[in-house]
């Protein structure tokens, strides 16, 4: 699939980086590897596999500011160089590569907006302690309420976008940084009256590498929505 682009947002991720893209070779798919300037050396390693891996690209920030602004960049990136279907995906093997053509194959089947979901049927998550379900599974249920969809999984980070979506929802207007920024995503394609689809995933937790979950990243998932309602609310989008 010449015309898919995955952007790759790494951060230390220097123990996946390489098994992550060598898994990635065999779907035919574009991998923008977005590195924040990672201190362990990931962005090194990006650029010496660059070099040798034709689909891979490697676009270098100064410095760490999210996942958000780091996906911006990518879509930008991958917009510009003329990707029909951009693709989110975390670097770290909870999503699994083998589920990319089924995301890209959903949206060739009609929908805008493709969402690796856990919390359909036929998904679920895998190694998780009872502590990071609830935590997961209550902020979709917050979410979802809060917002008034009926997507079951908001907060996941494994989504292929069809361009017409990027091109236009707002992305300068977008400042989440963290889960904020996935459920903004999916909040401003509904009301913008796309088709969104949930695809069954199921999500292992990370064996290499550490997690850069925060609570500042919660926190701001939980103040973002009510606000993005009220936005939605008095025609702000
Ligand atoms: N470029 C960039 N990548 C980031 C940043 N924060 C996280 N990432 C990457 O985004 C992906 C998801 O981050 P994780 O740390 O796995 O966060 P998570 O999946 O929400 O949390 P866990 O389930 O605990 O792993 C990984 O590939 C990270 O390396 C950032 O500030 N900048
Ligand atoms: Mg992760």
């Amino acid at each position: 699939m010449r015309d898919a682009t995955i952007c790759l947002p790494t951060y230390n991720e220097r123990e996946n980086l390489e098994s992550m893209l060598r898994a990635l070779a065999a779907y035919g798919v574009n991998v923008l590897v977005v590195d924040d300037n990672s201190p362990d050396g990931t962005g090194e390693i990006a650029d010496r596999l660059a070099a040798e891996l034709d689909f891979v690209s490697v676009l270098h920030r100064e410095r760490k500011e999210g996942l958000g602004p780091a996906y911006l960049a990518g879509f930008r990136r991958a917009l510009a160089d003329g990707a029909e279907f951009v693709l989110e995906m975390d670097c770290d093997f909870s999503h699994n590569p083998a589920d990319v053509p089924r995301l890209i194959d959903a949206c060739l089947q009609g929908a805008d907006l493709a969402l690796g979901s856990r919390y359909v049927p036929g998904g679920g998550t895998e190694n998780w302690g009872i502590g990071r379900q609830i935590v997961s599974w209550g902020g979709s249920f917050y979410a979802r309420l809060l917002l008034g969809v009926r997507v079951r999984d908001l907060t996941g980070g494994f989504k292929c976008y069809r361009r017409r979506v990027l091109e236009t929802i707002d992305l300068d207007a977008i400042h989440s940084k963290g889960y904020a920024f996935q459920i903004e995503g999916t909040y401003r394609t509904i009301r913008k009256g796309f088709r969104v689809v949930e695809v069954p995933i199921n999500f292992v937790d990370r064996t290499a590498g550490t997690s850069k979950m925060s609570r500042a990243i919660f926190l701001e998932a939980v103040t973002k929505v009510p606000a993005l309602r009220l936005a939605a609310l008095t025609g702000r989008f």
